[in-house]
């Protein structure tokens, strides 16, 4: 199938983020496709054999990529904001059973039918803020059974909504209560059980550790990374989010597509960074929902030029934000990016957190997944929030459904 999209106001996103091109809006604008992979981007295509569609002069980004989410899970955590409201701290919660563990028992004793069925509106929310690419981390089931059970939930939106799903393990996410005090037992369960299971049955595309006081050490997301790269995943990780443990920059050092939060963040970890390509994942919605105070060094990140990427972290305890465009309003407001950095952050440079070389620019070679704005400039992107301005959503070249 051959199409061409006619009358396109394109931001392509197609140069690096130094140089100015792929940011400007280019007018009258044509996009080719074949089989949802685009061919060509420009002014006067040949149009002969191709099935003509006119965008209407809308503004055309990539399809926006969240790629942070915890998006499977059960139970609700209202009752704990209540507490950190009243000043109890997060860390505290978690330390008292509840945090995470809250949220493993209402996962745990739901099944998998009921897991989508949560998770589809969440889901959808996206879908309406120009989403087309997901990440969806498990790490509210911490056994094997469940784990995968969520995997499996994940990966069951895929199939039922027009969405790209990618899935990651995140089994070392906190120790369940059956390995109180053998968190090195925990360790080999994620690394010798879960790990092969999830890659066996192709429910996991990369593997992530919470490295953390309230997490696991260090040492310990080693030990799980070398796990999930015998078997051929990727690795990123939850690091530096509450205070500094150096798991960023081994993290980086193991070759790990991202590290996300990031707050706490020395010099020296950025450059680690910078020397092996990963991407810095910020996530302004948990910083700003824990009211965190520790700023990511943004500056100390663009002056070694490592792509920040932008995601939601959607998950009931410390990010219950179901949209994109909110977190590019808050990466600008509490962060101090630009609405430039912020576009890239959710489609460029978030491909490239996920490995996905195929997505996230308007060039030749890309899969055809654009979002359509009713929008005059990218800068609104992050300025206003609740507007609804997407028109619709392309995936692969075809008009996604988004009910
Ligand atoms: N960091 C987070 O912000 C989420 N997980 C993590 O490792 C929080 C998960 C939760 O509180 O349920
Ligand atoms: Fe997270």
């Amino acid at each position: 199938m051959k199409r061409i999209f006619t009358d396109c106001r394109v931001v392509t996103l197609d140069t690096d983020i130094s140089q100015p091109d792929g940011y400007q809006v280019r007018e009258n604008q044509m996009i080719a496709t074949e089989n949802g992979v685009i061919t060509a981007v420009g002014e006067n295509l040949p149009t002969a054999g191709h099935n003509l569609v006119s965008l209407q002069n809308k503004l055309v980004t990539p399809g926006l990529i969240d790629a942070h989410t915890h998006l499977v899970f059960a139970g609700d955590r209202s009752g704990e904001f209540e507490q950190r409201l009243q000043g109890v701290p997060y860390q505290q919660i978690a330390l008292n059973g509840g945090g995470i563990l809250s949220t493993v028992n209402a996962t745990r004793n739901a099944s998998l039918e009921e897991l989508v069925k949560l998770a589809i509106p969440r889901a959808k929310a996206l879908m309406r803020d120009g989403v087309t690419t997901i990440e969806i981390k498990s790490g509210y089931g911490l056994s094997v059974e469940h784990e995968l059970k969520i995997l499996r939930a994940a990966k069951t939106l895929k199939d039922l909504l027009d969405i790209n799903v990618t899935t990651t393990l995140l089994g070392a996410h906190a120790l369940p209560p059956e390995f109180k005090n053998d968190s090195n037992g925990y360790i080999e369960l994620v690394c010798n059980e879960m790990i092969p299971a999830a890659a066996q049955e192709g429910l996991a595309d990369a593997v992530d550790v919470f490295c953390e006081g309230i997490g696991f050490s260090p040492d310990q997301m080693m030990t799980v990374f070398e796990a999930a790269q015998r078997h051929g995943l990727h690795i990123k990780g939850h690091t530096e989010q509450l205070s500094n443990l150096g798991g960023s920059a081994l993290a980086a050092k193991m070759g790990a597509l991202s590290v996300d939060h990031i707050e706490y963040l020395t010099d020296e970890d950025v450059e680690a960074l910078a020397e092996n390509g990963t991407v810095a994942t910020l996530l302004p919605g948990a910083f700003y929902f824990l009211r965190e105070t520790q700023q990511p060094p943004v500056g100390q990140l663009r002056q070694h030029r490592v792509p920040m990427a932008i995601a939601t972290d959607f998950n009931p305890g410390t990010s219950p934000f179901a949209s994109l465009t909110l977190m590019m309003n808050m990466a600008s407001t509490l962060f101090g990016l630009t609405p430039q950095e912020n576009l890239y952050g959710v489609t460029r440079h978030a491909a490239q957190a996920l490995g996905m070389g195929n997505k996230g620019q308007i060039a030749a070679g890309f899969d055809a997944d654009f979002a359509v704005w009713d929008l005059t400039s990218p800068a609104q992107l992050s300025y206003q929030v609740g507007l609804a301005p997407l028109c619709a959503r392309y995936l692969k070249g075809e008009l996604a459904h988004d009910a």
